[in-house]
């Protein structure tokens, strides 16, 4: 039926119910199929071609005239065949990786109900929903949800956006209106190459300028140096500019390092600057009251950027900035367009939250996460970041062991595992032949994975060393022999 159909003689535009129930339920037979492929790990994670070859393996033009339904189903299919499977339980490549179904159906849902969350008026489940899940993430980081605050946000670089502009709010707040004239020339402060990029980003946006984004040095587990922060705050301030935001990180991209949250609260303190931790990565570990030592000082931040899209394994995007602090977010960014956020509605206006958001139009990002965290609560929570945990310690002990094998970093404090393996043909070269022969290791052996399509793992180099494996366990799919599984392929395809 579906081939002499388009899309016009199904609903809305008809009321071909018949034709609608058969299409939907095609799609979602595609959907079904892939998800229980995805989850079998005799199927491979992806079938890599190059772009001109994979041009010719999907029409990917826009036709002049409809195509019919089938056509489409089709087209599904192989959007779905030709893609790679980010849910499978050895794609370790991603920060953000695997599929939670109880997320997934809450994606499909949010996708049906299609809501916009700029007001109460179009979207009161969801605005409160918004509310009770953000007071479990503020009661998390420490704070007092009375007096607390905070936007979902189209990713973590956008959160941290969110923050510095906050903070340059409360120190001057004519600047929403006059721009940077007559303020003093500021400046902020982050790790050295571990801190996110969009730090330096934001700085840029902001109109204080990424040179003004002070790279504070680490040290050799990728943690800020508080003495080094000081000193330069205190450079920088002889130098006449104005410091006003540190950022530490918690769980940074590549080492998955904690900065030393409490002493640069007390550094901040001392200089009176806001306190932003980006915890986009780390920030899931604070529903385990085993780990979640690693963030201690967090409740003394100003604001908490925590994407649960990363380790809580929300789906894309669910990213969150939180501010200690009630009513700033309005301040800094009400804009109070008529259309939308009228003052004489029939309720109480305040929950008119998109008024504090810097986008207009925004992504309903809470139910999928909502419906996740209720399918666990707090106690699934803690066993699933628990046993992630006790993966990335079971990993860090095979690579130890294993020949040829190296760590980056001794002891891995989270589930960031960053290795080189040696080939047996190299391993009695010099030193500096070795350093200059794994330049080309990592990109050949990640290049033989996917020629494979057995798994998927990143590399990277940095400023002192070659190209090195940065392993990320947290999928929650993820057992004991997949990694095992990783250890040998890499071992396979580096000897061949
Ligand atoms: N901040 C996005 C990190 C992406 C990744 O390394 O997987």
């Amino acid at each position: 039926m579906l081939e002499a159909l388009i899309a016009k003689e199904i609903l809305p535009q008809s009321g071909n119910w018949e034709g609608t129930e058969e299409f939907l339920n095609r799609v979602v037979q595609v959907l079904l199929k892939y998800i229980k492929d995805q989850n079998d790990r005799d199927q491979k994670i992806l079938e890599f071609h190059h772009p001109d070859k994979m041009q010719m393996l999907i029409d990917l033009s826009i036709p002049e005239q409809p195509e019919n339904l089938l056509k489409l189903v089709k087209s599904c299919e192989d959007v779905l065949r030709l893609g790679v499977r980010t849910g499978h339980p050895r794609f370790f490549n991603q920060i953000s990786c695997g599929l939670d179904l109880v997320s997934m159906a809450g994606e499909w849902l949010t996708a049906t109900a299609n809501t916009n969350m700029f007001t109460y008026e179009i979207a009161p489940v969801f605005i409160l929903m918004e509310k009770s899940v953000m007071t479990r993430m503020w009661e998390a980081v420490g704070w007092d949800p009375e007096k607390a605050d905070g936007i979902f946000a189209p990713g973590g670089a956008i959160a941290n956006l969110y923050a510095m502009n906050a903070a340059r709010h409360q120190l001057w707040p004519r600047s929403k209106h006059l721009g940077m004239k007559d303020i003093p020339t500021l400046c902020c402060f982050t790790s050295e190459d571990e801190s996110h990029y969009s730090i330096k980003s934001a700085s840029a946006v902001l109109g204080i300028g990424a040179d003004h984004c002070f790279n504070i040095p680490t040290d050799k587990n990728g943690k800020m140096i508080p003495e080094a922060l000081e000193a330069k705050i205190i450079e920088s301030k002889k130098e006449g500019l104005t410091p006003f935001f540190v950022c530490c990180t918690a769980g940074t991209t590549v080492y998955g390092a904690f900065d030393p949250l409490e002493r640069v609260a007390n550094i901040c303190e001392r200089h009176k600057l806001w306190f932003h931790v980006d915890a986009a990565w780390g920030g899931g570990m604070l529903l385990s009251p085993e780990h979640r030592y690693k963030l201690a000082g967090v409740e003394r931040a100003n604001s908490v950027t925590w994407n649960p899209h990363k380790l809580m394994g929300a789906l894309l995007q669910c990213s969150a900035c939180l501010f200690r602090q009630d009513g700033l977010l309005f301040q800094c960014n009400q804009a109070s367009a008529d259309y939308l956020f009228q003052q004489d509605k029939p309720y109480d206006v305040s929950y008119d939250t998109g008024d504090k958001a810097i986008q207009c139009g925004r992504h309903n990002d809470v139910f999928k996460l909502w419906l996740m965290w209720k399918s666990k609560g707090m106690e699934g929570y803690r066993q699933q970041i628990n046993k992630l945990m006790d993966l990335s310690a079971y990993f860090t002990r095979r690579i130890k062991e294993t020949e040829g094998f190296e760590l980056i970093i001794e002891n891995p404090e989270f589930l960031n595992i960053c290795f080189w393996y040696v080939p047996s043909k190299i391993r009695n070269l010099e030193p500096a032949e070795i350093k200059a022969r794994l330049e080309k290791i990592a990109p050949k052996i990640k290049a033989g994975m996917m020629q494979r399509g057995t798994t998927m793992v990143g590399y990277q180099p940095d400023k002192q060393r070659p190209n090195f494996f940065r392993m990320i366990i947290s999928n929650q799919a993820i057992t004991r022999e997949d990694l095992d599984f990783l250890i040998k392929e890499i071992v396979d395809i580096g000897e061949s």
